[in-house]
Protein backbone atom coordinates (compact mmCIF):
# COMPACT_ATOMS: atom_id res chain seq x y z
CA UNK A 1 0.00 0.00 0.00
CA UNK A 2 1.47 3.63 -0.70
CA UNK A 3 1.43 5.79 2.54
CA UNK A 4 -1.00 8.08 3.70
CA UNK A 5 -0.80 12.28 4.17
CA UNK A 6 -0.53 12.50 7.76
CA UNK A 7 -3.85 14.52 7.46
CA UNK A 8 -5.79 11.39 6.08
CA UNK A 9 -4.56 8.71 8.49
CA UNK A 10 -6.61 9.49 11.57
CA UNK A 11 -9.78 9.42 8.59
CA UNK A 12 -9.15 6.25 7.69
CA UNK A 13 -8.17 4.63 11.08
CA UNK A 14 -11.90 6.07 11.89
CA UNK A 15 -13.52 4.09 8.83
CA UNK A 16 -11.68 0.95 9.63
CA UNK A 17 -13.27 1.27 13.82
CA UNK A 18 -16.80 2.20 12.45
CA UNK A 19 -17.00 -0.46 9.90
CA UNK A 20 -15.62 -3.58 10.70
CA UNK A 21 -15.43 -6.76 8.42
CA UNK A 22 -16.24 -4.52 5.53
CA UNK A 23 -12.70 -5.21 3.40
CA UNK A 24 -14.33 -3.85 0.19
CA UNK A 25 -15.23 -0.90 1.60
CA UNK A 26 -12.27 -0.25 3.45
CA UNK A 27 -10.39 -0.69 -0.03
CA UNK A 28 -12.08 1.81 -1.78
CA UNK A 29 -11.90 4.40 0.99
CA UNK A 30 -8.14 4.01 1.22
CA UNK A 31 -7.56 3.70 -2.38
CA UNK A 32 -9.71 6.86 -2.72
CA UNK A 33 -7.37 8.87 -0.16
CA UNK A 34 -4.09 7.82 -1.48
CA UNK A 35 -4.87 10.33 -4.14
CA UNK A 36 -6.19 13.10 -1.45
CA UNK A 37 -2.88 14.44 0.20
CA UNK A 38 -1.67 16.69 -2.13
CA UNK A 39 -5.52 18.35 -2.01
CA UNK A 40 -5.51 18.79 1.55
CA UNK A 41 -1.87 20.31 1.14
CA UNK A 42 -3.20 22.87 -1.03
CA UNK A 43 -6.08 23.60 -0.09
CA UNK A 44 -6.85 23.60 4.08
CA UNK A 45 -10.45 24.08 4.27
CA UNK A 46 -11.17 20.05 3.19
CA UNK A 47 -9.39 18.96 6.27
CA UNK A 48 -10.83 22.04 8.29
CA UNK A 49 -14.60 21.44 7.48
CA UNK A 50 -13.86 17.49 7.60
CA UNK A 51 -15.64 16.93 4.30
CA UNK A 52 -13.44 13.93 4.09
CA UNK A 53 -14.70 12.40 7.07
CA UNK A 54 -18.53 13.43 6.19
CA UNK A 55 -17.76 11.49 2.84
CA UNK A 56 -16.97 8.51 4.05
CA UNK A 57 -20.00 8.36 6.17
CA UNK A 58 -23.59 7.29 4.27
CA UNK A 59 -26.21 9.77 4.53
CA UNK A 60 -28.42 6.89 5.27
CA UNK A 61 -28.01 2.93 5.30
CA UNK A 62 -31.38 0.70 4.36
CA UNK A 63 -31.36 -3.04 5.01
CA UNK A 64 -34.85 -4.85 4.67
CA UNK A 65 -36.35 -8.26 4.74
CA UNK A 66 -37.17 -9.31 1.52
CA UNK A 67 -39.38 -12.81 1.70
CA UNK A 68 -40.92 -14.14 -1.61
CA UNK A 69 -42.51 -17.60 -2.97
CA UNK A 70 -40.32 -20.25 -5.44
CA UNK A 71 -43.04 -22.06 -7.75
CA UNK A 72 -42.60 -25.18 -6.07
CA UNK A 73 -44.11 -22.97 -2.93
CA UNK A 74 -41.18 -22.69 -0.51
CA UNK A 75 -40.74 -19.49 1.01
CA UNK A 76 -37.16 -18.05 0.58
CA UNK A 77 -35.49 -15.02 2.61
CA UNK A 78 -33.46 -12.91 1.35
CA UNK A 79 -31.64 -9.77 2.37
CA UNK A 80 -32.21 -6.23 0.32
CA UNK A 81 -29.98 -3.00 0.97
CA UNK A 82 -30.44 0.25 -0.22
CA UNK A 83 -26.76 2.42 0.67
CA UNK A 84 -27.90 6.29 -0.02
CA UNK A 85 -24.47 7.62 0.05
CA UNK A 86 -24.06 11.10 -1.05
CA UNK A 87 -27.01 13.61 -2.42
CA UNK A 88 -24.74 16.84 -2.83
CA UNK A 89 -24.82 16.74 -6.29
CA UNK A 90 -28.40 15.75 -7.09
CA UNK A 91 -30.35 12.89 -6.18
CA UNK A 92 -28.80 9.35 -4.96
CA UNK A 93 -28.13 7.44 -8.09
CA UNK A 94 -26.97 3.77 -8.70
CA UNK A 95 -27.36 0.50 -9.62
CA UNK A 96 -28.65 -2.55 -7.71
CA UNK A 97 -26.91 -5.89 -7.54
CA UNK A 98 -28.41 -9.44 -7.44
CA UNK A 99 -25.58 -11.90 -6.37
CA UNK A 100 -25.18 -14.23 -3.37
CA UNK A 101 -21.99 -12.44 -2.73
CA UNK A 102 -23.64 -9.28 -2.11
CA UNK A 103 -23.63 -7.71 2.23
CA UNK A 104 -23.59 -4.58 3.69
CA UNK A 105 -19.44 -3.82 2.52
CA UNK A 106 -19.99 -4.46 -0.74
CA UNK A 107 -22.73 -1.98 -1.29
CA UNK A 108 -21.13 0.51 0.46
CA UNK A 109 -17.71 -0.24 -1.42
CA UNK A 110 -20.27 0.39 -4.46
CA UNK A 111 -21.91 3.18 -3.34
CA UNK A 112 -18.87 5.01 -2.10
CA UNK A 113 -17.14 4.81 -5.96
CA UNK A 114 -20.52 6.00 -7.00
CA UNK A 115 -20.20 9.11 -5.85
CA UNK A 116 -17.02 10.06 -7.40
CA UNK A 117 -17.70 8.23 -10.69
CA UNK A 118 -21.08 10.38 -10.82
CA UNK A 119 -18.98 13.65 -9.53
CA UNK A 120 -16.78 12.85 -12.83
CA UNK A 121 -19.54 12.96 -15.33
CA UNK A 122 -20.55 16.30 -14.57
CA UNK A 123 -24.14 15.85 -14.25
CA UNK A 124 -26.37 16.40 -11.64
CA UNK A 125 -26.20 12.77 -10.05
CA UNK A 126 -25.63 12.00 -6.04
CA UNK A 127 -24.44 8.44 -4.97
CA UNK A 128 -25.88 5.24 -3.97
CA UNK A 129 -25.62 1.77 -4.75
CA UNK A 130 -28.27 -1.09 -3.68
CA UNK A 131 -28.84 -5.26 -3.62
CA UNK A 132 -29.81 -8.19 -2.64
CA UNK A 133 -28.04 -11.28 -1.73
CA UNK A 134 -30.59 -13.33 -3.97
CA UNK A 135 -29.30 -15.51 -6.93
CA UNK A 136 -31.15 -15.48 -10.25
CA UNK A 137 -28.82 -18.20 -11.74
CA UNK A 138 -31.67 -20.88 -12.44
CA UNK A 139 -34.59 -19.24 -10.89
CA UNK A 140 -37.71 -18.80 -13.65
CA UNK A 141 -38.88 -15.72 -14.92
CA UNK A 142 -42.02 -15.84 -12.78
CA UNK A 143 -39.38 -16.10 -9.41
CA UNK A 144 -37.73 -13.54 -10.68
CA UNK A 145 -40.43 -11.44 -11.22
CA UNK A 146 -42.10 -12.25 -7.17
CA UNK A 147 -38.55 -11.56 -5.31
CA UNK A 148 -38.40 -8.21 -7.64
CA UNK A 149 -41.64 -7.37 -6.53
CA UNK A 150 -41.18 -8.27 -2.93
CA UNK A 151 -38.05 -6.22 -3.06
CA UNK A 152 -39.86 -3.51 -4.53
CA UNK A 153 -42.64 -3.28 -2.30
CA UNK A 154 -40.11 -2.15 0.60
CA UNK A 155 -37.46 -0.28 -1.70
CA UNK A 156 -40.16 1.84 -3.25
CA UNK A 157 -40.90 4.35 -0.06
CA UNK A 158 -37.32 5.57 -0.63
CA UNK A 159 -37.16 6.49 -4.33
CA UNK A 160 -38.55 9.24 -6.60
CA UNK A 161 -36.81 10.74 -9.42
CA UNK A 162 -35.71 13.67 -6.93
CA UNK A 163 -34.39 11.33 -4.48
CA UNK A 164 -32.85 8.14 -5.14
CA UNK A 165 -33.08 6.69 -8.54
CA UNK A 166 -31.53 2.64 -9.04
CA UNK A 167 -30.36 1.02 -12.28
CA UNK A 168 -29.13 -2.16 -12.88
CA UNK A 169 -25.77 -3.83 -12.10
CA UNK A 170 -24.72 -7.41 -11.81
CA UNK A 171 -27.96 -9.59 -11.63
CA UNK A 172 -29.97 -6.67 -12.47
CA UNK A 173 -30.99 -5.94 -16.42
CA UNK A 174 -34.03 -5.18 -18.13
CA UNK A 175 -36.00 -8.00 -17.08
CA UNK A 176 -35.59 -6.95 -13.01
CA UNK A 177 -35.79 -3.59 -14.01
CA UNK A 178 -39.30 -4.04 -15.87
CA UNK A 179 -40.31 -6.22 -13.25
CA UNK A 180 -39.61 -3.59 -10.43
CA UNK A 181 -40.37 -0.87 -12.11
CA UNK A 182 -43.63 -2.46 -12.89
CA UNK A 183 -44.26 -3.10 -8.81
CA UNK A 184 -43.34 0.25 -8.19
CA UNK A 185 -46.33 1.84 -10.82
CA UNK A 186 -48.50 -0.49 -9.15
CA UNK A 187 -47.55 1.12 -5.85
CA UNK A 188 -47.44 4.34 -6.15
CA UNK A 189 -50.41 4.52 -8.94
CA UNK A 190 -48.02 6.97 -10.83
CA UNK A 191 -46.13 6.84 -14.06
CA UNK A 192 -42.99 7.89 -12.58
CA UNK A 193 -40.14 7.16 -15.20
CA UNK A 194 -37.68 8.68 -13.99
CA UNK A 195 -37.78 6.92 -10.36
CA UNK A 196 -35.29 4.03 -12.29
CA UNK A 197 -33.12 3.51 -15.35
CA UNK A 198 -32.45 1.36 -17.39
CA UNK A 199 -35.51 0.75 -18.50
CA UNK A 200 -36.97 -0.93 -21.96
CA UNK A 201 -37.45 1.54 -25.35
CA UNK A 202 -41.12 1.39 -25.23
CA UNK A 203 -41.60 2.32 -21.65
CA UNK A 204 -39.36 5.15 -21.06
CA UNK A 205 -35.51 3.67 -21.42
CA UNK A 206 -33.19 5.36 -23.66
CA UNK A 207 -31.25 4.52 -26.63
CA UNK A 208 -27.64 3.41 -25.60
CA UNK A 209 -28.51 2.67 -22.15
CA UNK A 210 -27.33 -1.01 -22.62
CA UNK A 211 -24.89 -0.36 -24.37
CA UNK A 212 -23.48 2.20 -22.77
CA UNK A 213 -20.56 1.08 -19.78
CA UNK A 214 -19.04 -1.21 -22.46
CA UNK A 215 -19.14 1.07 -25.74
CA UNK A 216 -17.78 3.95 -22.97
CA UNK A 217 -15.23 2.07 -21.54
CA UNK A 218 -14.26 1.62 -25.07
CA UNK A 219 -14.55 5.52 -25.40
CA UNK A 220 -12.17 5.91 -22.68
CA UNK A 221 -9.69 3.51 -24.28
CA UNK A 222 -9.98 4.82 -27.39
CA UNK A 223 -8.86 8.22 -26.18
CA UNK A 224 -6.13 7.02 -24.04
CA UNK A 225 -4.63 5.09 -27.13
CA UNK A 226 -5.47 8.96 -29.17
CA UNK A 227 -3.66 10.60 -26.33
CA UNK A 228 -0.65 8.43 -27.34
CA UNK A 229 -0.92 8.89 -31.11
CA UNK A 230 -2.17 5.63 -31.54
CA UNK A 231 -5.36 3.86 -32.08
CA UNK A 232 -7.48 0.61 -31.75
CA UNK A 233 -6.52 -0.70 -35.43
CA UNK A 234 -4.93 -4.58 -35.32
CA UNK A 235 -5.11 -4.57 -31.02
CA UNK A 236 -5.56 -7.89 -29.20
CA UNK A 237 -7.49 -7.16 -26.54
CA UNK A 238 -8.72 -9.47 -23.84
CA UNK A 239 -12.31 -8.58 -22.00
CA UNK A 240 -12.96 -10.56 -18.73
CA UNK A 241 -17.08 -11.43 -17.85
CA UNK A 242 -19.74 -12.08 -20.61
CA UNK A 243 -22.09 -10.05 -19.12
CA UNK A 244 -23.64 -6.32 -19.81
CA UNK A 245 -20.75 -4.79 -20.06
CA UNK A 246 -18.35 -7.20 -21.26
CA UNK A 247 -20.42 -7.91 -24.58
CA UNK A 248 -21.14 -4.13 -25.18
CA UNK A 249 -17.45 -3.71 -24.67
CA UNK A 250 -16.37 -6.70 -27.20
CA UNK A 251 -18.78 -4.94 -29.58
CA UNK A 252 -17.10 -1.79 -29.51
CA UNK A 253 -13.98 -2.62 -30.12
CA UNK A 254 -14.76 -4.85 -33.20
CA UNK A 255 -16.13 -1.38 -34.32
CA UNK A 256 -12.75 0.73 -34.13
CA UNK A 257 -10.72 -2.20 -35.49
CA UNK A 258 -9.53 -4.47 -32.64
CA UNK A 259 -9.86 -8.43 -32.32
CA UNK A 260 -11.72 -9.50 -29.04
CA UNK A 261 -9.27 -13.23 -28.36
CA UNK A 262 -10.80 -13.91 -24.60
CA UNK A 263 -13.84 -13.48 -22.36
CA UNK A 264 -15.36 -15.58 -19.99
CA UNK A 265 -18.31 -16.06 -17.06
CA UNK A 266 -17.86 -17.72 -13.37
CA UNK A 267 -17.04 -21.07 -15.18
CA UNK A 268 -14.34 -20.63 -16.80
CA UNK A 269 -12.77 -18.56 -19.83
CA UNK A 270 -12.83 -18.98 -23.53
CA UNK A 271 -9.79 -18.07 -25.86
CA UNK A 272 -10.81 -17.34 -29.70
CA UNK A 273 -8.12 -15.70 -32.21
CA UNK A 274 -10.38 -15.30 -34.96
CA UNK A 275 -12.06 -12.69 -32.63
CA UNK A 276 -15.29 -13.33 -30.44
CA UNK A 277 -18.01 -14.32 -32.27
CA UNK A 278 -20.74 -11.88 -30.76
CA UNK A 279 -23.75 -12.80 -32.57
CA UNK A 280 -23.54 -16.65 -30.99
CA UNK A 281 -22.30 -14.92 -27.76
CA UNK A 282 -25.34 -12.44 -27.46
CA UNK A 283 -27.59 -15.58 -28.37
CA UNK A 284 -25.94 -17.79 -25.43
CA UNK A 285 -25.60 -15.20 -23.02
CA UNK A 286 -28.63 -12.37 -23.56
CA UNK A 287 -31.08 -15.09 -25.30
CA UNK A 288 -30.67 -18.15 -23.51
CA UNK A 289 -28.68 -17.10 -20.14
CA UNK A 290 -26.16 -20.17 -20.77
CA UNK A 291 -23.16 -20.20 -19.98
CA UNK A 292 -19.81 -19.43 -21.69
CA UNK A 293 -18.20 -23.01 -22.03
CA UNK A 294 -21.31 -23.40 -24.68
CA UNK A 295 -19.41 -21.20 -26.70
CA UNK A 296 -16.21 -23.10 -26.97
CA UNK A 297 -18.84 -26.26 -27.87
CA UNK A 298 -21.13 -24.69 -30.56
CA UNK A 299 -18.09 -22.71 -32.04
CA UNK A 300 -15.63 -25.97 -32.70
CA UNK A 301 -12.05 -26.88 -32.45
CA UNK A 302 -10.41 -23.84 -32.57
CA UNK A 303 -11.58 -22.60 -29.61
CA UNK A 304 -10.71 -23.56 -26.43
CA UNK A 305 -12.55 -23.40 -22.93
CA UNK A 306 -10.51 -23.22 -19.86
CA UNK A 307 -12.21 -23.70 -16.92
CA UNK A 308 -9.25 -23.74 -14.39
CA UNK A 309 -7.32 -21.00 -14.82
CA UNK A 310 -6.85 -17.37 -15.44
CA UNK A 311 -8.24 -15.43 -18.26
CA UNK A 312 -4.54 -12.91 -17.79
CA UNK A 313 -2.74 -15.32 -18.89
CA UNK A 314 -3.90 -15.11 -22.93
CA UNK A 315 -1.50 -12.73 -24.49
CA UNK A 316 -3.01 -9.11 -25.19
CA UNK A 317 -1.85 -5.52 -26.25
CA UNK A 318 -5.24 -4.34 -24.04
CA UNK A 319 -7.10 -6.08 -21.08
CA UNK A 320 -10.02 -5.01 -20.09
CA UNK A 321 -11.58 -6.43 -16.39
CA UNK A 322 -15.74 -6.68 -16.58
CA UNK A 323 -17.00 -9.05 -14.52
CA UNK A 324 -16.14 -8.24 -11.08
CA UNK A 325 -14.45 -6.90 -7.96
CA UNK A 326 -10.75 -8.24 -7.25
CA UNK A 327 -11.02 -10.50 -10.50
CA UNK A 328 -7.43 -9.06 -11.46
CA UNK A 329 -4.93 -10.09 -8.81
CA UNK A 330 -0.55 -9.68 -8.64
CA UNK A 331 -0.11 -13.01 -10.44
CA UNK A 332 -2.86 -12.08 -13.02
CA UNK A 333 -1.33 -8.41 -13.17
CA UNK A 334 2.59 -10.23 -13.63
CA UNK A 335 1.07 -12.39 -16.54
CA UNK A 336 -0.18 -9.14 -18.41
CA UNK A 337 3.29 -7.24 -18.23
CA UNK A 338 5.30 -10.72 -18.92
CA UNK A 339 2.89 -11.05 -22.20
CA UNK A 340 3.36 -7.17 -23.48
CA UNK A 341 0.11 -5.84 -22.32
CA UNK A 342 0.26 -1.92 -22.46
CA UNK A 343 -3.11 -0.39 -20.91
CA UNK A 344 -5.65 -1.98 -18.71
CA UNK A 345 -8.96 0.03 -18.35
CA UNK A 346 -11.17 -1.11 -15.50
CA UNK A 347 -15.08 -1.83 -16.74
CA UNK A 348 -16.20 -3.48 -13.66
CA UNK A 349 -15.94 -1.57 -10.20
CA UNK A 350 -12.60 -2.06 -8.56
CA UNK A 351 -11.71 -5.39 -10.67
CA UNK A 352 -8.03 -4.57 -9.86
CA UNK A 353 -6.75 -5.14 -6.44
CA UNK A 354 -4.59 -2.33 -5.03
CA UNK A 355 -1.01 -4.57 -5.40
CA UNK A 356 -2.01 -5.71 -9.00
CA UNK A 357 -2.30 -2.13 -9.86
CA UNK A 358 0.67 -0.39 -8.29
CA UNK A 359 3.15 -3.65 -10.31
CA UNK A 360 0.95 -2.58 -13.21
CA UNK A 361 1.62 1.21 -12.84
CA UNK A 362 5.65 0.25 -11.63
CA UNK A 363 5.89 -1.40 -15.17
CA UNK A 364 4.17 1.70 -17.24
CA UNK A 365 1.36 -0.06 -18.03
CA UNK A 366 -1.55 2.72 -18.98
CA UNK A 367 -4.39 2.03 -15.85
CA UNK A 368 -7.18 3.78 -16.31
CA UNK A 369 -9.28 3.17 -13.19
CA UNK A 370 -13.26 2.34 -12.62
CA UNK A 371 -14.80 5.36 -11.95
CA UNK A 372 -13.48 7.18 -14.82
CA UNK A 373 -13.31 4.50 -17.34
CA UNK A 374 -16.85 2.77 -16.72
CA UNK A 375 -18.86 5.92 -16.22
CA UNK A 376 -20.58 6.20 -19.29
CA UNK A 377 -23.38 3.31 -17.91
CA UNK A 378 -24.11 6.11 -15.34
CA UNK A 379 -23.64 9.09 -17.35
CA UNK A 380 -25.83 7.83 -20.02
CA UNK A 381 -28.75 6.84 -17.51
CA UNK A 382 -28.69 10.67 -16.13
CA UNK A 383 -29.54 11.25 -19.65
CA UNK A 384 -32.45 8.88 -19.34
CA UNK A 385 -33.79 10.93 -16.79
CA UNK A 386 -33.22 14.59 -18.84
CA UNK A 387 -35.30 12.86 -21.41
CA UNK A 388 -37.89 11.03 -19.06
CA UNK A 389 -38.18 14.80 -17.49
CA UNK A 390 -38.59 16.65 -20.73
CA UNK A 391 -41.10 13.69 -21.79
CA UNK A 392 -38.56 13.48 -25.37
CA UNK A 393 -36.41 10.45 -26.36
CA UNK A 394 -33.53 10.83 -28.81
CA UNK A 395 -32.42 9.03 -31.70
CA UNK A 396 -29.36 6.59 -30.96
CA UNK A 397 -26.82 8.58 -32.53
CA UNK A 398 -27.53 11.50 -31.11
CA UNK A 399 -27.55 9.46 -27.45
CA UNK A 400 -24.43 7.85 -28.45
CA UNK A 401 -22.62 10.75 -29.59
CA UNK A 402 -23.20 12.00 -26.22
CA UNK A 403 -21.79 9.38 -24.44
CA UNK A 404 -18.09 9.66 -26.87
CA UNK A 405 -18.70 13.33 -25.96
CA UNK A 406 -18.64 12.78 -21.89
CA UNK A 407 -15.96 10.28 -22.39
CA UNK A 408 -13.73 12.53 -23.74
CA UNK A 409 -14.42 15.03 -21.16
CA UNK A 410 -13.84 12.63 -18.53
CA UNK A 411 -10.35 11.50 -19.72
CA UNK A 412 -9.42 15.06 -20.85
CA UNK A 413 -10.32 15.99 -16.59
CA UNK A 414 -8.69 13.11 -15.36
CA UNK A 415 -5.29 14.36 -17.23
CA UNK A 416 -5.69 18.03 -16.47
CA UNK A 417 -6.48 17.48 -12.98
CA UNK A 418 -3.29 14.54 -12.78
CA UNK A 419 -1.37 17.40 -14.00
CA UNK A 420 -2.76 20.29 -11.70
CA UNK A 421 -1.24 18.15 -8.98
CA UNK A 422 1.69 17.13 -9.78
CA UNK A 423 1.27 13.86 -10.91
CA UNK A 424 1.18 13.71 -14.82
CA UNK A 425 -0.02 10.42 -16.50
CA UNK A 426 -1.96 9.52 -13.84
CA UNK A 427 -5.32 8.65 -14.27
CA UNK A 428 -6.20 7.30 -10.37
CA UNK A 429 -4.51 10.67 -9.18
CA UNK A 430 -6.54 12.48 -11.51
CA UNK A 431 -10.20 10.42 -11.25
CA UNK A 432 -9.77 10.62 -7.20
CA UNK A 433 -8.92 14.35 -7.15
CA UNK A 434 -11.68 15.70 -10.05
CA UNK A 435 -14.49 13.87 -8.52
CA UNK A 436 -13.69 14.29 -4.99
CA UNK A 437 -13.34 18.47 -5.37
CA UNK A 438 -16.99 18.62 -7.28
CA UNK A 439 -18.84 16.87 -4.59
CA UNK A 440 -16.35 17.99 -1.78
CA UNK A 441 -17.39 22.08 -3.32
CA UNK A 442 -20.94 21.18 -3.37
CA UNK A 443 -21.22 19.95 0.69
CA UNK A 444 -18.87 22.86 1.75
CA UNK A 445 -21.79 25.21 -0.10
CA UNK A 446 -24.24 22.88 1.71
CA UNK A 447 -23.05 23.98 5.23
CA UNK A 448 -22.52 20.86 7.51
CA UNK A 449 -24.88 18.59 6.04
P1 LIG B 1 -23.75 -8.92 -15.53
O1 LIG B 1 -24.51 -9.60 -14.47
O2 LIG B 1 -24.43 -8.61 -16.82
O3 LIG B 1 -22.44 -9.76 -15.90
C1 LIG B 1 -21.48 -10.06 -14.93
C2 LIG B 1 -20.40 -10.91 -15.56
O4 LIG B 1 -19.33 -11.03 -14.64
C3 LIG B 1 -20.87 -12.32 -15.88
O5 LIG B 1 -20.15 -12.82 -16.97
C4 LIG B 1 -20.52 -13.06 -14.60
O6 LIG B 1 -20.33 -14.45 -14.75
C5 LIG B 1 -19.21 -12.40 -14.22
N1 LIG B 1 -19.06 -12.45 -12.75
C6 LIG B 1 -19.87 -11.86 -11.83
N2 LIG B 1 -19.46 -12.15 -10.59
C7 LIG B 1 -18.39 -12.95 -10.74
C8 LIG B 1 -17.52 -13.57 -9.83
N3 LIG B 1 -17.68 -13.44 -8.49
N4 LIG B 1 -16.50 -14.30 -10.33
C9 LIG B 1 -16.32 -14.44 -11.68
N5 LIG B 1 -17.14 -13.86 -12.59
C10 LIG B 1 -18.14 -13.13 -12.12
O7 LIG B 1 -23.16 -7.59 -14.86
P2 LIG B 1 -22.58 -6.29 -15.57
O8 LIG B 1 -21.91 -6.63 -16.84
O9 LIG B 1 -23.65 -5.25 -15.54
O10 LIG B 1 -21.48 -5.83 -14.50
C11 LIG B 1 -20.11 -6.20 -14.58
C12 LIG B 1 -19.27 -5.23 -13.78
O11 LIG B 1 -19.43 -3.90 -14.30
C13 LIG B 1 -19.61 -5.11 -12.30
O12 LIG B 1 -18.44 -4.84 -11.57
C14 LIG B 1 -20.52 -3.90 -12.24
O13 LIG B 1 -20.54 -3.29 -10.96
C15 LIG B 1 -19.85 -3.01 -13.27
N6 LIG B 1 -20.66 -1.94 -13.86
C16 LIG B 1 -21.85 -2.20 -14.45
C17 LIG B 1 -22.56 -1.17 -15.02
C18 LIG B 1 -23.84 -1.38 -15.77
O14 LIG B 1 -24.35 -0.41 -16.33
N7 LIG B 1 -24.37 -2.59 -15.84
C19 LIG B 1 -22.08 0.23 -14.94
C20 LIG B 1 -20.77 0.36 -14.37
C21 LIG B 1 -20.11 -0.69 -13.83
P3 LIG B 1 -21.49 -15.46 -14.23
O15 LIG B 1 -22.63 -15.26 -15.14
O16 LIG B 1 -20.86 -16.81 -14.33
O17 LIG B 1 -21.78 -15.06 -12.80
O1 LIG C 1 -21.74 0.96 -11.33
C1 LIG C 1 -22.48 1.68 -12.02
O2 LIG C 1 -22.15 2.81 -12.39
C2 LIG C 1 -23.79 1.15 -12.43
N1 LIG C 1 -24.09 0.00 -12.11
C3 LIG C 1 -24.75 1.99 -13.19
C4 LIG C 1 -25.51 2.90 -12.28
C5 LIG C 1 -26.64 3.67 -12.90
O3 LIG C 1 -27.37 4.30 -12.12
O4 LIG C 1 -26.82 3.67 -14.12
Amino acid sequence: MSALDQQLIPIFEEVLGRNPGEAEFHQAVREVLESLGPVVTKHPQYADSAVIRRLCEPERQIIFRVPWVTDSGKIEVNRGFRVEFNSALGPFKGGLRFHPSVNLGIVKFLGFEQIFKNSLTGLPIGGGKGGSDFDPKGRSDAEVMRFCQSFMTELYRHLGEYTDVPAGDIGVGGREIGFMFGQYKRITNRYESGTLTGKGLSWGGSQVRTEATGYGTVFFVDEMLKAAGDSFDGKRVVVSGSGNVAIYAIEKVHQLGGTVVACSDSGGYVVDPAGIDLALLKEIKNGQRGRISEYAARRGNDVAHVADGSIWDVPCDIALPCATQNELDLEGAGALISNGCRIVAEGANMPTTPNAARLLTEAAVRFAPAKAVNAGGVATSALEMQQNASRDSWTFAHTEERLAEIMRGIHDRCLETADEYGTPGSYVAGANIAGFTRVADAMLALGVI
